[in-house]
């Protein structure tokens, strides 16, 4: 195995980039500002692939593999990471349970609508009594005939705010001594879909995370996702899915917060010359390169093992434990070494500390990538 990007992986790069820094870089503070969705640049991103990235050619995707998915979410982040959420929910956690999971009636029905764009997807499993803990949902799905009668409320909804389906994780049986959860495909035009108001978060702003409201929302036993009782396996094996994006997002605003702090090292003069030779200034950017480095080889690493068919869980938490970590590290760097600037909305590296942190928090907070890890070690027969 080896985590060298090929010329492949180098062409995604260049051309995401390309993308990014004409079409994102010049309204991404003003959409952080304004906590708007950019419709006209999404529309675009559906033109070129971005919303089917793994989906087979046969609906319509990119059947990219997974280091060339993470590049495109890389890329995006590094200069607009509310977008580049917008792109690794709907493929890494939206799509990918479709492609594990879904019945082949489900993916001819739905993975065109969602590799086009068409359908925007949304994953909602944490409720306000179950975020860590994924098993303790209290949404319900009341079989009636053919069809579940839904009802529950779904919190921090990422994409929440146009999503056309999102999967929701509703309790179908409370007979065990554990609950069992199912997945339901519910599209936003059921009826008794509702949605909250948008959140007014502290970062990742032009997302438009929020509440969904299912009541007394009927869905076609058909739409059931894997099998009845599926729920925890199927939630838990998409995040292993979901931690990848995640991480890949990360290490993108990593990168664009780090090469802003170089950028403006290389320019602000104090003591009449620049920061940048100043050897605490030299410390710093050495330490976020190499942080980085590290970082991207614990991704690729966890991408080469999906697409291996290996197991990957422990090694996807582990990247993004850490490309996380170095999110928020290397983005609070950028903004000591732009001092008092860096504080200011004129430079953007306030914008990447603010995004940076939720990595640390969703698709599983760094306390819980610990207990995978751990578990996933700890489980091994040690010699
Ligand atoms: N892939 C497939 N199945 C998995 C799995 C994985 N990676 N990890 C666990 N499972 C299965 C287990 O095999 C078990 O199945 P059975 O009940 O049939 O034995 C089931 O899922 C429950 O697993 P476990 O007993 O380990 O669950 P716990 O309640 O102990 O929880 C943690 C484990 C804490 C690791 C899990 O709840 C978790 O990852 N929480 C974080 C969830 C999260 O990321 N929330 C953020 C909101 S979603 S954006």
């Amino acid at each position: 195995m080896q985590y060298n990007p090929c010329e492949k992986h180098n062409l995604i790069r260049d051309s995401v980039r390309h993308f990014a820094e004409t079409e994102l870089a010049p309204i991404a503070a003003e959409i952080d500002r304004r906590a708007a969705f950019p419709q006209d640049v999404i529309d675009k991103m559906k033109k070129l692939n971005y919303f089917g990235l793994q989906v087979p050619k046969e609906f319509g995707g990119a059947a990219l593999d997974s280091v060339s998915a993470a590049i495109v979410v890389e890329e995006l982040s590094r200069v607009c990471a509310a977008v580049g959420l917008c792109v690794t929910v709907h493929n890494g956690v939206g799509i990918f349970p479709f492609l594990q999971f879904g019945s082949p009636q489900q993916q001819k029905k739905y993975l065109p609508k969602l590799a086009s764009g068409e359908m925007i997807g949304a994953f909602s499993l944490t409720e306000a009594n179950a975020g860590s803990d994924a098993g303790s949902v209290e949404t319900t799905a009341v079989k009636d005939n053919e069809e579940y009668i839904l009802n529950g409320t779904k919190i921090f909804v990422t994409n929440g705010g146009v999503c056309d389906l999102s999967l929701i994780f509703a309790l179908t049986s409370a007979e065990k001594e554990r609950l069992q959860s199912s997945v339901f495909i519910v599209e936003s035009s059921f009826e008794g879909f509702l949605r909250g108001e948008l959140e007014d978060l502290c970062g990742m702003r032009a997302n438009p995370v929020s509440s969904l409201f299912l009541e007394n929302c009927r869905v076609p036993e058909e739409n059931i996702l894997g099998k009845l009782g599926m729920g925890m396996k199927i939630g838990m094996n998409t995040l292993d899915n979901g931690r990848i994006g995640v991480a890949a997002q990360a290490l993108g605003i990593a990168q664009g917060a780090f090469e802003a702090a170089v950028k403006y090292a290389k320019e602000r003069q104090q003591f009449k010359k620049p920061i940048a030779s100043l050897q605490t200034i030299q410390n710093y950017i050495a330490d976020m390169a190499t942080e980085q480095a590290a970082a991207r080889l614990l991704l690729y690493r966890a991408c080469e093992l999906k697409d291996a068919g290996e197991p990957y869980g422990c090694e996807a938490a582990m990247a993004k434990l850490y490309c996380s970590s170095v999110a928020s590290k290397t983005t609070s760097l950028a903004v000591q070494i732009h001092g008092g600037y860096g504080y200011s909305k004129e430079y953007d590296v306030e914008r990447y500390f603010r995004d940076a942190k939720v990595t640390e928090i969703y698709e599983g907070t760094s306390e819980i990538q610990r207990m995978v890890i751990a578990r996933a070690i700890l489980s091994k027969v040690l010699l």
